[in-house]
């Protein structure tokens, strides 16, 4: 073995992280939660070749996926969202006619590895807190360390300018939650308002996700579980076609923005 300097060690890490951190504090998308619509968002919009960071506030990525079905870690894919597991490379079993097995540790952490080679960078350990906003819209996302935010120190963020903003952030659509208390004007819903997570029906639920993919705020698009909370639509339960295709779906709605903007 060479000889090794634990300082270089050290030095090489700080560096090459603050070199990262610094070069995405003005970017095209920032997506807030890495569960599989986010991941998936982030993959299509980086393979288009946007600039685009994902903040995730846990140490892993993969949100809801890894555990499966009550931690059987297997989940299922309709038809509809095969299409999606044969570009990421994600291995299938068809279990009946519609109705496919995932092992749900081969799709994330596939998905994850093929978003990462194909340009999302992901940052983990960081919340999204609030969000940086203009007269035209949102325009970035205000960001803390995970653990400032769980030990409630009183430390403030810092702020990322993007040109748009995808919550992704699942059941509790922490980002939407956030204009619907500090900004005066409607939510493009129904109501102008959150709806909230009607309770299970898969079929339901799967049928409208996409019709619930949607600019939701100026500069500010939902997809995945989020997407059916703000806009009142059922849960789904372990079934993950949606979550998929609404990824690459609001990808394709941020970057017909983008280029409308150019
Ligand atoms: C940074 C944040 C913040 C924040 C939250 O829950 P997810 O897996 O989200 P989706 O929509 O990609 O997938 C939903 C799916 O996992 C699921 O729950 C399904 C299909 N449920 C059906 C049912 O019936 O129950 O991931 C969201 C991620 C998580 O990793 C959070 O830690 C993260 O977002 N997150 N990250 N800043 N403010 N809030």
């Amino acid at each position: 073995m060479n000889k090794l300097d634990d300082i270089i060690v050290t030095r090489a890490i700080i560096e090459e992280y603050m070199n990262d951190l610094l070069d995405y504090t003005d970017i095209d998308v920032a997506i807030g939660g890495g569960g599989p619509s986010g991941i998936t968002a982030g993959y299509y919009l980086a393979k288009a070749g946007y600039k685009v960071a994902l903040f995730e506030r846990k140490l892993s990525i993969g949100g809801g996926m890894w555990g499966g079905g009550m931690m059987f870690n297997k989940i299922v894919v309709q038809e509809e969202g095969k299409r999606i597991l044969d570009e990421f490379d994600i291995s299938y079993k068809e279990y009946q006619e519609n109705y496919y097995t995932v092992d749900s540790i081969e799709c994330t952490s596939t998905l994850t590895s093929k978003a990462t080679k194909a340009g999302l960078k992901i940052f983990n350990l960081m919340s999204i807190e609030d969000l940086m906003v203009r007269e035209n819209g949102i325009n970035g996302v205000v960001l803390n360390w995970s653990s400032v935010e769980m030990s409630g120190l009183h430390i403030d963020p810092l702020t990322v300018r993007s040109k748009a903003v995808i919550d992704a952030t699942g059941h509790p659509l922490e980002i939407i939650k956030i204009v619907q208390e500090k900004m005066e004007e409607d939510l493009n819903t129904k109501t102008g308002k959150i709806m909230g997570e009607k309770s299970m029906w898969a079929d339901k639920a799967e049928g409208k996700i996409l019709d619930n993919v949607n600019e939701v705020y100026p500069g500010l698009y939902v997809t995945g579980m989020a997407a059916n909370a703000v806009h009142g639509s059922q849960r789904m339960g372990p079934i993950f076609g949606g979550m998929l295709l609404s990824g690459e779906y609001v990808a394709k709605l941020v970057a017909e923005d983008l280029e409308k903007r150019k």
